[in-house]
């Protein structure tokens, strides 16, 4: 199989494991030759720092893109992630069918809070742009607070409930995305996972491994960097997903050895083999099957 190509659009946390800092490591151990169009420098991300550094790179952004479409760079998916204005998210959305392959996919992470809280540095202006903004993704991957605020519903807690869960789904199918993973979703007191559902084919299932206690910064951006990889493999969503929780599950494991010292962030790199692994296994099966 010819090796893809991913665009990550997201920030540079210098210090703090979380968007670019996790997606070039993970996507590199998928064997994905990745590629990053960073929306802002920061010295540390923002969950539990105070004094980081911020530097906008919304005109960098433009610029990047400019040199990209006359070098003829395209790629097999974009994945955004933490975006600094509403401003970079129209700049990215009007490039999005140029910087894409023939058959290229959008993989969106609608970063905008979590615990039930916006992130600092959005309003409801972002929210509501963000909104737009997912209509046309192949697949989101909001947490519950996330998915909340964009379907517009309250926030009730990360609790499986499925009425609620349903009413969510239902409005994020009508902002146009074709399929979604909900993230983070506690299922009883022992077990956390995902909700998955795919608008278009009417494909639905959860999954869930044993739930920590440690709201972990930079979860998301581990899982959905690992999601990106996996899919790009050729993986189908619940093998993807299923591959996904795993890798998730063991990286928590670890990085709950490592505290308190390791309270910044998720210890994936022990864990990087596994994707490998996974990777390496299925190119072994599909050329045994000669696909
Ligand atoms: O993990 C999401 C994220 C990414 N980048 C920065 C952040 C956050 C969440 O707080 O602060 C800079």
């Amino acid at each position: 199989m010819k090796q893809k190509r991913i665009l990550s659009v997201q920030d540079i946390s210098c210090f703090g494991k979380c968007s670019n800092t996790v997606a070039l490591p993970i996507l590199s151990a998928a064997g994905v030759e990745t590629a990053i169009l960073p929306t802002a420098l920061l010295s540390t991300h923002t969950g539990g720092f105070t004094g980081f550094t911020f530097l906008d790179l919304t005109e960098e952004m433009r610029g990047i893109l400019a040199h990209f479409d006359r070098a003829d760079i395209r790629f097999d998916m974009l994945y955004t992630g933490y975006f600094g204005s509403v401003e970079q998210l129209r700049i990215v959305a009007d490039t999005k069918s140029a910087i894409l392959r023939a058959g290229g996919t959008t993989l969106v992470d609608p970063v905008l809070g979590d615990g039930g809280k916006l992130y600092s540095i959005y309003d409801d202006a972002f929210v509501c742009a963000m909104r737009e903004f997912v209509s046309g993704a192949d697949l989101i991957t909001p947490n519950v607070t996330e998915a909340c605020l964009l379907a517009d519903l309250p926030y009730t807690g990360d609790r499986y409930d499925h009425e609620k869960m349903e009413a969510i789904l239902s409005r994020l199918a009508e902002l146009g995305c074709r399929s979604a993973v909900i993230t983070g979703v506690h299922f009883g007191e022992n077990e956390i996972g995902i909700v998955y559902r795919n608008f278009e084919s009417g494909e639905k299932f959860t999954l869930a491994s044993a739930r920590t206690d440690a709201p972990l910064h930079g979860t998301g951006d581990v899982f959905t960097s690992a999601l990106a990889g996996y899919l790009l493999a050729g993986f189908d969503a619940r093998a993807a997903l299923t591959r996904t929780v795993s890798f998730i599950a063991e990286c928590i494991d670890k990085t709950e050895g490592a505290l308190p010292e390791h309270w910044y962030g998720v210890k994936f790199e022990d864990s990087l083999y596994k994707i490998t692994e996974d990777i390496r296994k299925k190119q072994w099966e599909d050329a045994l099957l000669g696909h």
